[in-house]
């Protein structure tokens, strides 16, 4: 039985998709992430950073949205959720995973985790303002990638799908943030992920 530390709306979300769509059994640890809160002491004892999410797999934790939903659906090839590892796909499928975590992620950390990168209140705009411009970048680079495709790897329905669709929830228009619509291909990707009853479950889309 797998156990998921989570918190509503955060990058937890992902993976917890990826357990419904695979159907193995797990238990949510719902968990306090707000800035100076304290935090669970068992998540620390997992992850010392504190944040979610965090999957326990009897002795073994880990941390890290991607490297959760790539071990989970490696760990359950009958979901279809990744291309194998001798499957054309399977390259630009990690790279994808990563650069979600590795970029776009840290574009929107520019707005909800500012103070992480800069020094001061004084820089707070400039951080945040460059945030918007980041978002701008990132999603107008995976659109682009993304151009005529049904899905943004291969030919099926896969992980990166599904943080694709977690990352769009995140966007803040009120904020700065560019709209999903301005990018219409990862849009129409993110509308189809939206579709599945998993994902409607998870992001309680009614
Ligand atoms: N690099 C981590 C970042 C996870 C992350 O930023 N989680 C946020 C929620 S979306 C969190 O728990 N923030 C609380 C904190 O950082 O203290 C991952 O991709 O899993």
């Amino acid at each position: 039985m797998y156990q998921l530390f989570w918190a509503e709306g955060s990058a937890a979300c992902g993976p917890r998709v990826v357990l419904e769509e695979i159907g193995a059994p797990y238990t949510l640890v719902a968990t306090e992430i707000g800035a100076g809160k304290p935090r669970d002491p068992e998540l620390l004892a997992h992850n010392p950073n504190g944040w979610v999410p965090v999957l326990l797999d009897g002795d073994m934790a880990m941390h890290e949205a991607s490297a959760i939903s790539i071990f989970l659906a490696d760990r359950h090839p009958g979901a279809g959720l990744a291309p194998g590892p001798d499957e054309a796909a399977r390259g630009p499928y990690l790279q994808w995973m990563v650069y979600l975590s590795n970029t776009l992620q840290i574009a929107y950390q520019l707005t909800y985790h500012w103070a992480r990168y800069c020094s001061g209140e004084d820089a707070r705009p400039s951080v945040q303002q460059r945030s918007c411009e980041r978002l701008r970048e990132v999603w107008g680079f995976i659109d682009d990638a993304i151009g005529e495709r049904t899905w943004f790897v291969g030919d099926h329905f896969s992980a990166v799908d599904i943080h694709l669709h977690m990352l769009s929830t995140w966007l803040s228009p009120e904020m700065g943030h560019p709209e999903l619509s301005d990018f219409p291909n990862a849009a129409r990707i993110a509308a189809r992920v939206a579709e599945r009853s998993s994902v409607r479950l998870v992001h309680q889309l009614g």
